[in-house]
């Protein structure tokens, strides 16, 4: 149950109500981002991505390699062997990343992708998909800002969900 818990928040559209609120949801996704790296240290997992659009087209994206690495390794990035479901791959670009937020800029921009992009993720200058961002209603988002997956529906288009699923594998 932590383990799906810790997905979703981590993974699943993230809307910041206020410096409290925004505070809060930091521990919880910090301590979740400590949950998914013991998971994942001590055993192999594999990650699928499914998302949706607002026009009812489902796909997915497929990597059979994950892990999160640990706090003074800026809870970093593994993710590999991917396989097409039709979303295309907007996540490997992202591999050996470090966790950013609003407050711990840990990506590879000259400034904070968090707070330019609005949300939380594992950045690098800046992303190629963000499920933690700004809920928006599919095409003529604001580019870079809604809930996106690049190779899917690209930048300007804020999918209606999209949801992330990790496992143990052999
Ligand atoms: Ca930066």
């Amino acid at each position: 149950m932590t383990q799906l818990k810790c997905v979703v928040l981590l993974l699943l559209p993230l809307l910041v109500q206020s410096d409290l609120n925004h505070a809060l949801d930091c521990q919880e996704l910090y301590s979740c981002l400590e949950t998914l790296h013991l998971l994942t240290s001590h055993r192999k997992h594999e990650l699928r991505v499914d998302m949706e659009d607002f026009e009812g087209n489902t796909t997915f994206a497929k990597y059979s390699t994950f892990s999160v690495g640990p706090e003074d390794d800026g809870y970093r990035l593994n993710v590999s062997d991917f396989t097409n479901g039709g979303a295309g791959d907007s996540l490997s670009v992202h591999n050996g990343m470090k966790f950013s937020t609003f407050h711990r800029d840990q990506d590879t921009w000259a400034h904070n992708c968090a707070r330019s992009d609005v949300g939380a993720h594992w950045y690098h200058a800046c992303h190629s998909c963000n499920p933690n961002r700004v809920y928006l209603w599919g095409p003529g988002s604001k580019f870079g800002i809604g809930v996106t997956w690049s190779t899917f529906r690209g930048k300007s288009y804020s999918l209606n969900s999209i949801t992330v699923k990790i496992r143990p594998v052999p």
